[in-house]
């Protein structure tokens, strides 16, 4: 055709080659001959982010010039996994690049393979933020998500004699192709010193914060592209730096030192992710990295508002501010600051806009992951918010004093203060009062809590509370993730499921066509050969796809219980060691998680589930029947690896612990059959699937709750239970760790005086429970076809649903188709 595409945003095959020739030369500086595998892959994120721009501009000028209602999402993590792959399905050229590579000699999952993600995330959490930002642009939503461009993200896991060590994560080092620098974009954050108050000249009471440091935050956006559309929302992170390269009093006085010291200290703020999910650290660099993103945040909102020729008195018209948990929740008082100290607000119309600002999602029910701070602490750190804050509190109580009258322990307990041997602030309590929303992230735990921890602001605000059952972008984690699968789906029922994921629900016929199962389990048996490949190469072990592949991937904590699923290996271990010529099937348990840190229970876990690895996998009277595998560093690229293999998803926590879990619907949305308890969106999950195609086991949450008020002593279950029994004494009399019996004490005596999350409780029902799941195995024909329901039925669990109701029922913003010029 004479019509000549636009390098640029041209999306034909021919013209992606030349964009990435172009690129390959004038962008990276290389020829053919000598270019890297990292240049071409820089060549080829260039072309595409180009395409991303035409889109990206034409929704913020649209944004502007239609002055549309706009959601601000924060969270301090956003874990969103590789870019190229998913933006390239997005744009809906993932086919015509990959030909144009082709031309070009190049394999393009070759190049995606060379793809550091960008780990700015814990878990469930910052994934979660990561589905958002997907869903909000797939249905068109104007939307910026805010957070914080660590240097550092989540550390890279890697097993050295069965214990988990830390290396950094240093994804910035090859540069970053998805973010531009907004340089001119940045905005003085203060931190310390103390606050002057003053008469002005009407007589009001006026107060100054002198800080003891200003740092400067600098704006990283990154296009986000719906899928299928033109909208392209912002991702915009803050990058802390000095305002002036150096000190130039001290450089001038030669104490180079000191100098260089400062430039150090900003940038220490936005150096590195905290690497703890569910457990507060407490630490001053942590709060100020929370008020760092928050502040830099709301003064950009603020200043978007008033560049369109908008009052401030206005703002909550303009934005509504999301808290993903209590992590930005001092955006509450800084907002208060903002409004009443630079743009001279009274404190009624500043409280009004405020509290019909915010809202606030809630994460977590375990008490020790509530956020509090250190009193003098926080007011050393940010000594207006803690004025504010007291000042806040000292309304509030009037107010529940009244509404509350006499009741002492109900207003202690509401306060925003905390007392006793030291002071310490709230946030959960500050998100509660300065939010118009507060949800939880399935039924479930939103119910909880109401019961529990914030049962007393249920009784005083209950119209504030709401449930938004998390969702998962289909996009991701069956698209990208399961090709095959998704070609499968389509074939048979055409490709609208992928934005609206309740067409899967068409699929149901199909899971009694003998020829369409025969299709489905050769894509699973595929996916399943893939994953053995990957262990074997990077752990060396044999693994066989036509196993059953059990598969319990997210953090490890306790309250997660991977050491459940580690009894229950011992258990089956004993019972083939007792009768070798036992009839079982054959099985591959796959682990895969971070323990934080510090977490050194969660780190003896890891090495637990490895030093049985080692017995079991060698055990010659086992001949290769069970494995058991720890795959290490688990992050977005190696979720999309492992989930599709999946025949059973492990979704084991104790009933009432889990907020949700995510990684649950992943793996029933790419066809594992779950075995869990009813905790978190399980119980939804199960709803949905059918409780035929789910294997439920242990206490609820209202039976975990009454065991313990009874006073629950494992010790019972312990002697009682003789499987349970030499499964513990094994384990203590260094079977697994080469007759080391001191490695596991500390786990194994706080499962036998202590055991918190109940594992000897729902032993027995879990081990009766996996006995099923053999039996069912074993009819791979009815297996298939839970397989497909399980799949077909879970057009709930789209991201895309979670988002609609966030916008309908506590945003109400309202989708903005764009349009390209
Ligand atoms: O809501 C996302 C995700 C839930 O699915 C998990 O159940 C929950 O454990 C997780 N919470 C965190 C902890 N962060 N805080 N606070 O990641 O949130």
């Amino acid at each position: 055709s004479p019509y000549l595409e636009d390098s640029r945003t041209g999306l034909g095959v021919d013209t992606l080659k030349r964009a990435i020739r172009n690129n390959l030369f004038y962008v990276q500086g290389k020829f053919p001959e000598i270019a890297t595998r990292n240049d071409y892959y820089m060549a080829i994120a260039y072309a595409v982010r180009d395409r991303l721009l035409q889109r990206w501009v034409a929704s913020v000028k649209q944004y502007i010039q239609e002055k549309h209602r706009v959601v601000a999402y924060l969270s301090a993590e956003y874990l969103l996994g590789p870019h190229l792959a998913n933006n390239l399905i997005n744009l809906g050229i993932y086919k015509e690049t990959e030909q144009a590579c082709k031309e070009l000699g190049l394999d393009l999952e070759w190049l995606i393979e060379k793809e550091v993600e960008p780990g700015l995330g814990n878990g469930g959490l910052g994934r979660l933020a990561a589905c958002y930002m997907d869903s909000l642009a797939t249905l068109e939503v104007p939307a910026i998500g805010y957070g914080i461009r660590y240097q550092f993200g989540i550390f890279e896991q890697d097993i050295r004699d069965g214990w988990q060590v830390e290396d950094t994560d240093n994804w910035l080092r090859r540069g970053n192709p998805w973010e531009i620098a907004r340089r001119e974009l940045s905005y003085d954050i203060k931190f310390g010193g103390y606050v002057q108050t003053y008469l002005d000249r009407a007589g009001k009471l006026c107060f100054n914060w002198i800080p003891e440091l200003v740092v400067k935050g600098v704006a990283y956006d990154t296009p986000i592209l719906g899928y299928k559309v033109n909208t392209a929302n912002t991702l915009r992170l803050w990058k802390s730096e000095a305002p002036h390269s150096f000190d130039f009093q001290s450089f001038n006085a030669g104490d180079y030192n000191s100098a260089v010291n400062s430039k150090i200290i900003c940038e220490n703020i936005s150096k590195v992710l905290y690497p703890n999910d569910e457990q507060i650290e407490g630490k001053r660099l942590r709060l100020q990295q929370q008020y760092f993103f928050v502040s830099c945040s709301l003064q950009d909102m603020i200043g978007i508002h008033l560049r369109q020729g908008e009052k401030i008195h206005d703002f909550h018209k303009k934005f509504v501010v999301q808290l993903n948990d209590t992590h930005p929740a001092i955006g509450v008082a800084e907002l208060m600051r903002l409004l009443m100290d630079v743009h001279q607000l009274e404190w009624e119309e500043a409280w009004d806009i405020t509290s019909k600002t915010f809202a606030y999602t809630n994460h977590t029910l375990l008490p020790e992951a509530l956020e509090t701070w250190d009193l003098q602490l926080f007011g050393s750190v940010l000594p207006r918010h803690l004025q504010l804050i007291y000042e806040i509190n000292r309304r509030f109580v009037d107010y529940a004093t009244i509404k509350l009258y006499g009741n002492h322990q109900k207003i202690s307990s509401l306060s925003l203060i905390g007392e006793g041997p030291r002071k310490y602030i709230k946030m959960a309590n500050l998100a509660c009062l300065g939010s118009f929303a507060i949800n939880g992230v399935a039924a479930l735990h939103s119910e909880l809590l109401k019961k529990t921890v914030l049962k007393d602001w249920y009784e005083l605000m209950p119209h504030k509370f709401q449930n938004k059952t998390n969702g998962v972008t289909p996009r991701r984690w069956m698209v990208l993730a399961n090709p095959e699968l998704t070609n499968l789906i389509s074939g048979k029922i055409g490709e609208g499921w992928i934005k609206n994921l309740h067409e899967l629900k068409q699929l149901e016929p199909f899971a009694d066509d003998p020829e369409f199962r025969k299709e489905w389990m050769q894509v699973k048996f595929n996916k399943k050969k893939a994953l053995a490949k990957r262990i074997k190469k990077r752990l060396g072990v044999d693994v066989d796809p036509n196993s059953m592949f059990d598969i319990l991937v997210k953090r490890i904590h306790e309250y997660k219980r991977q050491h459940l699923k580690v009894l229950h290996i011992i258990t089956l271990y004993n019972q083939i060691k007792k009768n070798p010529s036992m009839d079982v099937v054959p099985r591959t348990f796959i682990f895969a998680g971070k323990a934080a840190p510090g977490y050194r229970k969660a780190k003896l876990m890891i090495k637990l589930i490895n030093s049985v690895g080692e017995i079991v996998n060698n055990d010659p009277d086992i001949n290769g029947r069970i494995k058991v595998v720890f795959y290490p560093n688990y992050n977005v690229t190696n979720a999309q690896k492992i989930y599709p293999a999946a025949d059973v998803s492990e979704q084991i926590s104790t009933a009432g612990k889990e907020a949700s879990g995510t990684g649950n619907m992943k793996l029933s949305l790419n066809g594992a059959l779950t075995v869990g308890t009813l905790d978190g969106a399980n119980v939804e999950i199960r709803e949905c699937v059918g409780e035929e195609n789910f294997f439920l086991f242990g206490l609820t949450a209202d039976e975990v709750a009454k065991v313990k008020s009874e006073g629950y002593k494992p010790w019972d279950y312990y002697s009682e239970n003789p499987n349970l029994k030499e499964v513990i004494d094994q384990i203590n009399s260094g079977y697994f760790s080469h007759l080391d019996s001191k490695v596991f004490k500390e786990l194994t005596d706080s499962l036998l005086y202590d055991d918190q999350y109940l594992l000897f409780a729902d032993y027995q029902s879990y081990i009766d429970t996996q006995a099923k799941v053999e039996e069912a195995f074993k009819d791979q024909d009815k297996w298939a076809r839970m397989s497909i329901l399980n799949t077909a039925r879970m057009g709930k669990f789209s991201s895309d649903r979670s988002i609609r109701e966030y916008c309908d029922e506590i945003w109400k913003v309202e989708s903005v188709p764009v349009t390209l010029d």
